[in-house]
């Protein structure tokens, strides 16, 4: 019979096996201080053979808090939970912008989007402006012309919105497949021969495309026979939904689920939720399926906040929404999954921006990042591996028409023009609901002097939108939002 030293704490061995227990028993802390890295339990690292591939999986709208594991008790998103869960969940994810085109602009060339001004959404442009610059500057090189050098197959399937004009087109940005449209929406029903605006006929080089069904599951569709084709080589996939983003269209079978959501725009926003979860869910089992599942990195974002009033999207616990600099715009859901290499249950706290994908991706692929590229974004991995500790991004800046924006550590400052600067400290304020800019007027000086140095250095926008959207802009900072969960 196994005797038990009565002192047993004291003993080494039983002190291991009480360390990894507790180990074992850390399920996703939520109240750790902010910085704070938790990487998840140890996994064997393999070797990597082979150039991995890159799935950046992007939803259009998507409100931070409409997914279950961000907290929704309304909508229901195991596919997406699951790849937080088995992966890296970044909490303080950013993106660059807080509008679709210069945010897609950021983070496909891992450059601040201002820099090369591509500051504004591609919809109509300003009188005075030439449109052969009305999409994303052909000087920049983006994540598949940096991989195509490196030997990889690189596909678009859905939404471009970085130019409708021959030059701008993704076959002449390094994508070497393209099913989709280039504007910024599509009718989810609908395509027309002909078709203008949402109902453009859809486009392919591979293939004649079929009828849309329901584009959710046409883009879904497309990027599983993405995977299928390409197992056998270096890949880079960009499977862009417009879910969920307007037009507010469900299938009735998807309505059915959510008919107990008394709004009918929130019900079909729900519906919509939900399908690209299942569409999601389709991606990573293709890739499973296609024994690919060790070594392809999938990433997962929205390219900015949820518009509340146009798609019933709710941001909480942020303020603000798409369109501002508040972090209801632009902290959005930030994932990476990457099974044996990084580990489950991983939480990254520290700020990281879309602008990362492009250096992560080229390095991973054995690339060189290097001054001249001028990129913004970093490689994460050698963070997400606790590898390196310090932050990654000193600070983030953030520009977009009327307004701009600097995070520095806990620290952040939204500047308008019609009133004193915000300061918010985020990790007592995460709604950002108390400015304490003349409490603490040393760092607001301090913030507004870096801000202020840094727009007198960028270009002019190449483009503009028209002026309504400064006053939408500006309005939007001064609405009530939902900060709570609806049950
Ligand atoms: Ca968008």
């Amino acid at each position: 019979m196994l005797k038990i030293n009565h002192n047993k704490w004291s003993d080494p061995f039983l002190t291991v096996v009480l360390f990894i227990l507790i180990l074992s028993c850390h399920q996703r802390p939520h109240t750790l201080a902010y910085n704070e890295v938790i990487i998840g339990e140890a996994t064997t690292i393999a070797p990597k053979s082979k150039a991995p591939n890159f799935v950046l999986i992007v939803a259009d709208d998507l409100g931070f808090g409409d997914l279950s594991f961000n907290g929704s008790k309304q909508i229901n998103t195991p596919h997406i939970d699951a790849l937080a869960n088995t992966g890296v969940n970044f909490t303080e994810g950013y993106v660059s912008s807080a509008v679709c085109s210069p945010s897609r602009a950021g983070f496909l060339t891992g450059r601040n989007q201002v820099e090369f001004g591509h500051d504004n959404n591609i919809g109509g442009t300003q009188e005075g402006f030439d449109r052969a610059f009305l999409g994303l500057p052909v000087s920049q090189k983006t994540i598949p012309d940096r991989l195509k050098a490196l030997g990889y197959i690189n596909g678009l399937i859905g939404k471009w919105h970085l130019g409708d004009l021959p030059q701008f087109h993704p076959l002449q940005r390094g994508f070497d497949e393209f099913w989709g449209y280039t504007g910024g929406g599509h009718d989810y029903f609908t395509s027309i021969p002909n078709g203008k605006g949402y109902k453009t006929p859809i486009q392919s080089n591979y293939k004649t495309p079929d009828p849309i069904t329901y584009i959710t599951d046409d883009v879904g569709d497309e990027s599983v026979d993405f995977i299928k084709r390409h197992r056998n080589e270096p890949f880079f996939l960009f499977a862009s939904f417009n879910a969920p983003h307007t037009p507010m269209q469900a299938t009735e079978e998807d309505l059915k689920l959510y008919q107990h959501i008394k709004d009918k725009k929130r019900r079909t926003y729900a519906a919509m939720v939900h399908r690209l979860d299942i569409n999601v869910g389709k991606i990573v089992a293709a890739i499973k399926d296609s024994g690919n599942s060790e070594n392809t990195l999938i990433v997962f974002i929205s390219d900015n906040g949820g518009p509340v009033n146009t798609n019933a999207s709710i941001n909480a616990p942020y303020r603000g929404q798409k369109g501002i600099l508040l972090e209801g715009g632009i902290h959005v859901p930030y994932i990476m999954n990457w099974p044996h290499t990084i580990p489950e249950y991983s939480i990254y706290k520290k700020p990281v921006s879309s602008l990362d994908f492009a250096a992560t991706f080229v390095e991973l692929a054995g690339g060189k990042i290097t001054d001249e590229d001028q990129l913004d974004g970093i490689n994460l991995l050698p963070y997400i591996l606790n590898q390196k500790k310090d932050m990654p991004h000193p600070s983030l800046k953030w520009r977009f028409t009327i307004s701009a924006a600097i995070r520095e550590g806990d620290w952040k400052l939204v500047r308008l023009p019609d009133r004193l600067p915000q300061l918010y400290h985020l990790p007592s304020d995460i709604s950002e609901e108390h400015n304490v800019a003349l409490d603490h007027l040393e760092i607001t000086k301090n913030l507004l002097k870096k801000l202020g140095e840094w727009d007198i250095s960028l270009q002019h926008p190449v483009f503009m939108e028209g002026h309504i959207w400064k006053r939408v802009q500006l309005d939007a900072y001064d609405k009530k939002y939902n900060l709570k969960q609806p049950d």
